[in-house]
């Protein structure tokens, strides 16, 4: 394929579609096209250099009158000039709010460019506001001004259609990973470090937002009564994380609970791990699911939004009604006292990420995605 231009919009954030958009990025750049990345901070996935990848910070200035600074304006107009200067073939942004709309904005002060806008909804753009008066003319415009719109399940393309009463066409290129980096290890120190020498380990990672229900994580650790003490570790950080530790106090549950806030080495926590846990009340596809299941660790979670797309009840982990607390930890326990299941399921959700969510069979949809609307090009 002809090596592209690309430039790539994204927040910077631990949060699912920061990570997606920067190890796409990452899988261009590698696959020889030319990569431009624009956030508000570099994104944490691309903490280190990486050839081929130049990273756009976005500024944006104080002014007494700001009261609101406005970064749209400002990145609107770095997308704007990396447009025109490099001549970007695509322009790829993550979240549609506001990236949908800088990216327009930057076309439209851009006449003699041709690039094509995609915009990949992620979720809470939709789900959350895309129902909130201040964004829902504003998200389905940007849509509309899009060449391309991509969803990460067909739940939340279904969602887009039914919130904005939106029928243009909608691509499902769903979420992957990279199963070099996230793979089925036995690697017991970080497992003994963890305290897994004699306790089962339970993990949960998210950015503690209430809609992640992480509370309930630890309502599921009363209930675990394996012959083993099991032992739970939370990775990564957010506005619920006091509440949870609070909780854990409460219930005495101090010394059996673990907070490793945001590492960068999450794979081989998630992989040293017995069981995962992801109790959302809302989730539009899963990332962090996803990778648990890529590390062979079979999922407990709920049968919400896209999660059914990417966890199959009973094969690769378990899906349970929001609050079904006594539900998830009888699974849990079975888990925990069946090393055959245990393993059978991992085995089969690592089967289930090759054949569906690798990052080669992503990075060749989007290849493909790229090439179709350049080839509508005039
Ligand atoms: O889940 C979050 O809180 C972060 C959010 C984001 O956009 O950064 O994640 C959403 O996008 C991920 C990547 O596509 C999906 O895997 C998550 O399911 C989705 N979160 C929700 O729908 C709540």
């Amino acid at each position: 394929m002809k090596k592209l231009r690309i430039g790539i919009a994204c927040y910077p954030t631990y949060g699912g579609s920061g990570v997606l958009a920067t190890e796409l990025g990452i899988a261009l750049a590698r696959h020889g096209h030319e990569i431009h990345i624009f956030s508000y901070a570099r994104p944490t996935r691309l903490a280190s250099y990486h050839a081929g990848i130049e990273f756009h910070n976005v500024s944006v200035s104080s002014y007494p009158l700001f009261h609101y600074p406005p970064y749209d304006l400002a990145l609107s107009s770095v997308m704007r000039q990396v447009m025109c200067d490099r001549s970007l073939d695509i322009l790829h942004v993550h979240y549609a709010v506001p990236h949908a709309i800088c990216a327009y904005l930057a076309r439209e002060m851009s006449p003699n460019c041709s690039t094509k806008i995609v915009t990949t909804l992620h979720g809470t753009d939709i789900t959350i506001l895309g129902r909130d008066p201040s964004y829902r003319d504003v998200i389905p415009f940007g849509l509309q001004q899009s060449d391309a719109v991509v969803s990460v399940s067909d739940w939340l393309a279904e969602q887009t259609r039914e919130v904005f009463d939106y029928s243009g066409p909608i691509d499902i290129l769903p979420n992957f990973v990279d199963q070099q980096l996230f793979r089925r290890r036995s690697d017991d120190v970080v497992r003994n470090e963890l305290g897994g020498k004699d306790q089962a380990l339970l993990v949960h990672m998210s950015n503690f937002r209430s809609l992640k229900r992480a509370g309930d994580t630890i309502e599921i650790l009363r209930r675990v009564g394996s012959r083993k003490p099991a032992r739970l570790l939370f990775v990564g950080d957010g506005p619920d994380q006091s509440a949870v530790r609070e909780l854990a106090q409460r219930y005495g549950l101090c010394d059996k609970v673990r907070f490793l806030g945001e590492i960068e080495n999450v794979a081989s926590v998630i992989a040293a791990s017995d069981v995962a846990l992801f109790p959302s009340e809302s989730e539009s596809f899963g990332l962090a699911p996803l990778e648990a299941m890529a590390c062979g660790v079979p999922v407990v979670t709920t049968n919400v939004g896209g999660l059914p797309e990417v966890i199959v009840h009973g094969e690769s982990g378990f899906l349970h009604n929001i609050g079904d607390i006594d539900g998830m930890a009888a699974d849990v326990n079975r888990l925990l006292e069946d090393p055959q299941l245990r393993n059978a399921m991992g085995k089969a959700g690592v089967e289930r990420t090759t054949d569906k969510f690798s990052l080669t069979a992503s990075l060749e949809q989007h290849e493909e995605l790229y090439r179709r609307l350049l080839a509508d090009t005039p």
